[in-house]
């Protein structure tokens, strides 16, 4: 009986361990000051999803501005152009890289004045990561 217990606990701490950790991490996030009179800021970060099912991102909002959008920045004719991204699929043990150039945050319309951006990640309904950065320069 003494030997069952401990593998019990552990076996518990297991399960609740795996159900704890976030399935989704974010890395190197950085947010842009808003460039002045744009009221706009543009968000960089690698998105890693350790689970075992793809985890399609639907939504980002940010309680410091009015809109947030997920778009991707192409070269066409030789013009930088960037389109809204409908939903971003972070496959299971994968990662997708928002960088310049590429997939990003567009913040649009910042409210009021802050140092510190929060920003939300959803899956249909339910925030699956929420993250919080300092403004860079
Ligand atoms: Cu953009």
């Amino acid at each position: 009986m003494k030997r069952i217990i401990p593998v019990l606990i552990l076996a518990l701490l297991g399960c609740a361990c795996s159900q704890g950790s976030a399935p989704l991490v974010a890395s190197d996030v950085v947010v842009s000051k808003p460039i002045p009179g744009m009221n706009i800021a543009a968000g960089y970060l690698t998105l890693s999803n350790n689970a075992s099912q793809p985890i399609i991102i639907t939504q980002v909002t940010s309680p410091q501005f009015e809109s947030v959008e997920m778009h991707e920045s192409v070269i066409e004719d030789g013009m930088a152009r960037m389109y809204p991204l409908g939903d971003l699929m972070v496959l299971a043990k994968s990662s997708v890289v928002l960088q310049p150039g590429g997939k990003h945050l567009m913040l649009l319309r910042p409210v009021g004045e802050f140092d510190t951006v929060s920003l939300d990640f959803y899956a249909g309904k339910a925030v699956v990561l929420t993250v919080n950065v300092v403004l860079s320069d």
